[in-house]
């Protein structure tokens, strides 16, 4: 029989998926207030929405998968979550990493490693490595991540490079400022999804998203499943991206 996700992936075009999506996985909170239990089991679920992300990103081709885990504004949430999110990436590798390996996929992180417990650190390092010459998808997570706080390290990188005078600032150009993001190595996103209705973009990639198409769901996280993001898919599908030009 099929279901509502194989009905929509009849639709959609594969040879126009887009290359790099990226999603800030909103809405754990509300789905577990709405349900009578603590926000921490919203979290935990929300990990299964990944697993249904990947595995659907997987059969489309999709070639990276940026996911919005821990900004640079969480630190202000109440302890005891803080402490829980950040044992989740140790949890979701014990769980996971044998998966994620037999599926091709890499580890990757953005986002700055100050201030994330070593512990947490230490098991999101051995997940890159372990999974270093996997080719199939780039699981890119954003983990103590500011898109205000990316630019600024850029910036004072490229000035002290500017200062021992081994760049000449005339030459600073897009391409030479891209070398100093921590998403130097991918694509911009050509797609960004964030769920639970709230239509902002909180400080997410925002020297990457120039020419983003973006699509917010109603959904909360732990509900987001794989046919959510083949409506977005199939939605981006049809849209006229021109990027400033006219056609
Ligand atoms: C909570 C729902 C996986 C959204 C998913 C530290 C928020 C579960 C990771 C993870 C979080 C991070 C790095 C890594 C492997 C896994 C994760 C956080 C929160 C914040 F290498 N899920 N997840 N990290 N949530």
């Amino acid at each position: 029989m099929a279901g509502e996700k194989d009905k929509i992936m009849a639709k959609i075009d594969l040879d126009k998926v887009p290359e790099h999506i990226a999603i800030i996985m909103d809405g754990n909170g509300r789905w577990a207030r709405k349900k009578g239990l603590p926000r921490i089991a919203g979290h935990r679920a929300g990990v299964e929405s990944i697993r249904e992300v990947i595995e659907t990103s997987l059969e489309l081709n999709i070639k990276v998968i940026t996911l919005f885990a821990f900004s640079t504004e969480n630190w202000k949430r109440p302890r005891k979550e803080v402490n829980f999110l950040m044992n989740l990436p140790l949890e979701y590798l014990n769980k996971e990493l044998d998966n994620l390996k037999k599926q091709g996929v890499k580890i990757n992180k953005i986002g700055c490693e100050e201030d994330i417990p070593e512990k947490t650190l230490n098991a999101v390092k051995k997940g890159i490595k372990e999974t270093y010459n996997n080719n199939k998808l780039i699981l890119n997570f954003a983990l103590n991540y500011g898109g205000r706080a990316e630019i600024i390290n850029a910036v004072k990188r490229i000035a002290d490079k500017v200062e021992n005078k081994e760049l000449d600032s005339n030459n600073i150009d897009e391409n030479i400022f891209n070398e100093y993001l921590y998403t130097k190595d991918l694509p911009d996103p050509s797609l960004i999804i964030r769920s639970s209705g709230e239509k902002r973009i909180s400080n997410f990639l925002l020297w990457q998203m120039a020419y983003s198409e973006l699509w917010f769901s109603p959904v909360y996280w732990p509900d987001f499943k794989g046919e959510h993001l083949l409506e977005a898919i199939y939605d981006y599908q049809n849209r006229d991206r021109r990027f400033g030009k006219v056609k």
